[in-house]
């Protein structure tokens, strides 16, 4: 998106976003020329969407663990271990802005409970250990390393904490909110707050107060959007493989789940009669491990699982938070670095022309036959305007003519979110000499749908929307050939 739409996108959805009923004159400044929508629609935040447009974020699972080989630390670990040799949070953001990613996700604290900045409710932190003399700051130096390279910074901090005594006792819930608050205050805007659900089979109990730790957030970082098993504003996708369900709603039922104790599979599809816009996010990591483990430097994921996770949940109404472990010098690893370019790339070749960019597109039906609303906007490459039809229309047909045959095998379809999600099935057809031949047929679209398809040849690509909870709105449509190195 250039900067011009995207700041004009960005206002719009800042003046007419986050009600829970909205009508497409709403958005357009159109009021008052149609009765307002009676769609029982629930919308995102202006945050939910800003979100969401960043499409595929870094996770960075960092911490004592990288320097003891494990996955989970039991809280015992010498904190003098923690010793990076080449630390250089610099690595880490030049990697992600060249992969794409909007954002990183530090781990500043994980069950092991070292900190990984000099705070002060515990002396289990870097303060302890020998990097930088123990006057170094993790979580400071890749907060500046993002600011200055443009990347969005977010925090993971485990509630499970395996070292702090008062763990098990209300006195943790004061322990947690210290910490949040020096993390919340102390390092510029955050834009995630990643509360992870985890904890061991046998370990202590203890009685979260996650109203509160809500509460400090919404206070001290009102533009966060905090992820958990049940939101409040995205939502665990139900699997750590990193894939959507083929199916997949932003809305659910916040009161359904409980954090820790999540049913997976409604995660993963969400609930299209849910009454909150909770998104998903996919998280998986680059190795099998989520921390840094030599001995898995040869099981790097491959470009095609990349690819194949990628169409999975950015294709599928989610955000991809790819986890890239760095090492014990403090860096993202070759191999990984490597990785990550090559999926740029290819994404890049893949998606670089839309064949069907500023074609002519014809609908059945436009909302109050408005050029407005026309399904032109579907292929105008503006992200603020839309297609729609009338209110109570549920079916429609668009039929793009590309004008002479072109070959695709990747269809890109985007429903206008800010009006909430609402198709439930679509069909994909392409006229051939012997009449129309479906080529797809999918259920929900969301923010972004991706399909692949083996190559069609056509001149015209007909888009039905066979269902929907409310009168669709595409905000865009597109056709690609894959790049050859898409395997
Ligand atoms: C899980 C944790 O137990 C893993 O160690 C990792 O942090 C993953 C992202 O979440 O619940």
């Amino acid at each position: 998106m250039n900067r011009i739409t995207r700041k004009r996108f960005l206002d719009r959805l800042a003046a007419g976003a986050g009600a829970a009923v909205l009508a497409p004159e709403v958005l357009l400044g159109l009021q008052g020329s149609a009765p307002a929508s009676a769609a029982p629609v629930v919308t995102p935040t202006p945050q939910q969407l800003a979100w969401q447009e960043m499409e595929f974020n870094a996770f960075a699972h960092f911490t004592i663990n990288t320097f003891t080989d494990r996955e989970w630390g039991d809280g015992a670990e010498d904190p003098k271990l923690f010793n990076p040799a080449a630390f250089d949070a610099r690595q880490w953001v030049k990697t992600c802005q060249e992969a794409g990613m909007k954002m990183i996700i530090l781990t500043a604290k994980h069950h092991d409970g070292f900190c990984l900045w000099p705070t002060g409710t515990s002396e289990h932190s870097v303060k302890s250990s020998p990097w930088r003399g123990g006057r170094g700051d993790v979580v400071g130096e890749v907060s500046r390393a993002c600011r200055e390279g443009g990347l969005k910074l977010g925090l993971y901090l485990s509630p499970w904490d395996r070292h702090e005594p008062c763990y098990g006792t209300a006195a943790y819930n004061r322990f947690y909110l210290n910490q949040l608050r020096e993390l919340l205050t102390g390092y510029g805007e955050i834009t995630e707050i990643w509360l992870d659900g985890a904890k061991g089979k046998g370990a202590k109990a203890m009685e979260y107060d996650f109203p509160a730790y809500h509460r400090m957030m919404r206070q001290l970082q009102p533009n966060a959007v905090i992820f958990s098993d049940a939101g409040p504003d995205v939502r665990w996708i139900g699997n750590e493989r990193g894939i959507a369900g083929e199916t997949c709603w932003s809305m659910m039922d916040r009161s359904k789940v409980t954090i820790g104790k999540a049913d997976g599979k409604y995660l993963n599809r969400g609930d299209p009669d849910g009454p909150h816009w909770v998104p998903g996010e996919c998280d998986v990591s680059i190795r099998p491990g989520w921390f840094y483990h030599a001995s898995q430097d040869d099981r790097v994921k491959s470009l095609k699982s990349l690819l194949d996770i990628y169409y999975q949940s950015v294709g599928r109404n989610g955000l991809l938070l790819l986890n890239v472990p760095p090492d014990r010098r403090g860096l993202f690893h070759e191999t990984d670095v490597a990785r990550l370019r090559e999926l740029r790339s290819v994404l890049d070749e893949t998606f670089k022309t839309n064949l069907a960019a500023g074609k002519p597109v014809q609908a059945d039906r436009v909302r109050h036959g408005s050029p407005a609303f026309g399904p032109d906007k579907i292929v105008d490459g503006d992200p603020a305007t839309y297609w729609t039809a009338d209110e109570g229309d549920k079916s429609a047909t668009l039929e793009i003519d590309l004008g002479r045959a072109a070959t695709f095998d990747r269809v890109m379809i985007q429903e206008h979110i800010p009006l909430g999600q609402r198709v439930k099935s679509f069909r994909l057809e392409a006229r051939e000499t012997r009449g129309w031949r479906t080529i797809a047929e999918a259920t929900t679209i969301g923010y972004k749908r991706l399909l692949r398809l083996p190559a069609v040849t056509t001149d015209r690509v007909r888009l039905s929307i066979l269902d929907a909870r409310a009168c669709p709105a595409i905000r865009a449509f597109g056709l690609f050939k894959a790049s050859p190195r898409e395997v």
